[in-house]
């Protein structure tokens, strides 16, 4: 009998949970952190003191937002500002603002996976900033810059800010620049983000907070686990653990098993064992120097036009042309 009922493709999130916890050792992408609750744990985090990135990269906002506007104005009398991954914008509305105020034309279109994120800056913006023409565009980065593209000739600058790019390792980096570099004319300008290699202490403490707001965003991705693919995963049972390689650069995330322990996700069929102590890798956010961002932006054909520090050396902002 020909049985073509109830056939439901795996989602991506479902096909990389079984794969990344059948694998060994195992692994979860940082990139299902955000639900609607990962949103909100992010944004605590932005808040905490330790969080050093996002006062640095206001700090160069704030302190650079002429010299940043002239750069992006120059040469043409309109153009669009792109964000990919905009969050709450807290850092880009600086910008906004100083380009209102001085009657600049230009169209300000974010970009972001999720609905609600996108939903919320608008209304902030339209609250804060009423001025701005703001075009909020729910997608995934390359989806929307392919449609957008079609409509073609005005000049492009795209922000890529709070050092996402980190969350890559650099193979997947350059890949990234690469893929954007595409969608890109001459006069277009990439203004990203790289959060800088310091004392290794600063960077844990970060990335590890007393308050324990990062272990519960960390966690939210097992959490996510349970509501999503009504799995029994105990979080009490894991342990947040972050390393950082002040060679390389790399802080990575962990999630460690206090015991011997086996968990069921119900909606994958699945049973996972894990042994007392054993890992899950979940995310990690990469550190730079000037050296490595070179060899980055030369590796995806970029040029480096100009960089933005903060008055602590923490963090710069890179203009890729
Ligand atoms: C949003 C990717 C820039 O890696 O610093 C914050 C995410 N993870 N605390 C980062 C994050 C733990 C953050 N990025």
């Amino acid at each position: 009998m020909n049985r073509k009922t109830n056939i439901v493709l795996p989602t991506e999130f479902e096909k990389e949970v079984y794969e990344g916890l059948t694998d060994s050792p195992k692994h979860l992408s940082s990139k299902y952190i955000y639900d609607s609750y990962g949103d909100k744990l992010f944004q605590e985090i932005m808040d905490m003191p330790e969080y050093y990135l996002t006062n640095a990269e206001h700090q160069i906002f704030n302190s650079h937002k002429e010299e940043i506007s002239n750069l992006f104005q120059s040469g043409n009398d309109k153009f669009k500002l792109i964000e990919l991954g905009a969050g709450d914008g807290r850092k880009t509305k600086i910008l906004l603002e100083h380009l209102t105020s001085n009657n600049v034309n230009f169209k300000y279109q974010p970009i972001d996976i999720s609905h609600s994120v996108l939903a919320q800056l608008e209304a902030s913006i339209r609250r804060e900033i009423p001025e701005v023409c703001i075009e909020p565009l729910q997608g995934t980065y390359f989806e929307i810059l392919n449609r957008i593209n079609i409509e073609n000739g005005t000049k492009k600058i795209i922000l890529f800010l709070g050092s996402n790019i980190g969350n890559l390792t650099h193979e997947l980096a350059i890949g990234f620049l690469n893929h954007v570099r595409d969608f890109m004319h001459d006069d277009d300008l990439l203004f990203v983000g790289f959060d800088q290699k310091k004392n290794p202490e600063t960077v844990l403490k970060a990335y590890n907070d007393p308050a324990g707001i990062t272990s519960d965003f960390n966690k939210n991705i097992l959490a996510r686990i349970n509501r999503e693919l009504d799995a029994d995963i105990d979080l009490d049972q894991f342990l947040h653990w972050e390393v950082y390689d002040p060679e390389s650069g790399t802080a990575k995330s962990y999630l460690v098993s206090k015991k011997e322990q086996s968990v069921t996700i119900k909606k994958l069929g699945l049973t996972i064992n894990f042994n007392a102590w054993e890992t899950i890798h979940t995310e990690i956010s990469q550190k730079y120097d000037d050296q490595t961002v070179q060899w980055l932006a030369e590796a995806s054909g970029f040029q480096i036009e100009k960089k933005f520090v903060d008055t602590k050396g923490y963090y710069k902002n890179y203009v890729f042309a």
